[in-house]
């Protein structure tokens, strides 16, 4: 079994990506399947056999302790803790080649706490691995974009999985496309682009956190990915396979 964790921002996607990716997995012939780790989701857009919610509610834990979203959320985090080796033995019982885990809408609450390297850590000792979400909407402004990168290295950095990132809900994007293409590929565009297009501080800013990511020697190439066009579908799915398998299928 191998373990793919799905992080992004909040609306970046990833419940939607781990829906119809999922699906398509199986179509190709993998024993798929998504599972949800957000306690918080009020409605999933896929079936989860393994599901948090069945053990962890973020609206009974507001209502029983008069918590709005945020409290409720962060009391639901800590408790996740708690119930990991029922998810994993849960996990067990169906024995998926790929589980794809849809993660908390609320990356901070999760990821950059120690609950979801963790949760991680805990749920299973077989393969594991992380797809990020540079969300495409977001993202299509050069400071967003470097910020995005930023974020990646700190999920990279707490989780110390193989990572692959994703530009998702791709879609929305017109002519800009190859641009941003083109600043996963090569960052002296993604620095052409912030010479060109910022001004004042937040072209310094965008300057000096490329430096420290040049510096850090990370780089990032988003596979741009909408699950409304199964744009990136193929490439994703060779890439899993090749930074995770060593260029195997999962299911064998
Ligand atoms: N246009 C477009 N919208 C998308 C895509 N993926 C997700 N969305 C929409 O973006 C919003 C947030 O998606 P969701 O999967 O719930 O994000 P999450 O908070 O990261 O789980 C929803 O309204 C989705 O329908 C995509 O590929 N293209
Ligand atoms: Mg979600």
């Amino acid at each position: 079994m191998y373990l793919i964790f799905v992080l992004g921002t909040a609306g970046s996607g990833k419940s939607e990506l781990t829906g119809v990716f999922t699906r398509w997995l199986e179509l190709q012939g993998e024993n798929a399947m998504a599972v949800n780790l957000d306690p918080g989701a009020i409605s999933i857009p896929y079936s989860a056999n393994v599901d948090v919610r069945d053990y962890i509610k973020v609206e009974s834990l507001m209502e029983e302790y008069g918590l709005g979203p945020n409290g409720g959320l962060m009391l639901a985090s800590e408790m996740m803790l708690e119930i990991v080796e029922q998810l994993s033995s849960d996990l067990d019982d169906f024995g998926p080649d790929i589980a794809i885990l849809d993660t908390p809408g609320q990356m901070e609450m999760f990821a950059f706490r120690d609950v979801g390297a963790r949760i991680a850590e805990e749920l299973s000792d077989e393969g594991k691995g992380v797809i990020y979400l540079f969300d495409a909407g977001f993202s299509r402004d050069p400071l967003n974009y470097v910020m995005s990168m930023f974020l990646a290295s700190a999920i990279s950095n707490r989780f110390l999985l193989p990572q692959i990132s994703v530009l998702s809900k791709a879609d929305l994007l017109g002519d800009e496309l190859e641009e941003m293409e083109g600043w996963g590929e090569d960052p002296m565009l993604l620095e052409a682009a912030i010479d060109a297009r910022l001004t004042g501080m937040n072209r310094l800013m965008s300057q000096d956190m490329m430096e420290v990511i040049n510096r850090l020697g990370v780089q990032f190439n988003p596979i741009p990915f909408s699950t409304r066009t199964n744009l990136g579908f193929n490439r994703l799915y060779s890439e899993m396979s090749r930074v995770f398998m060593g260029g195997e299928p999962f299911t064998t």
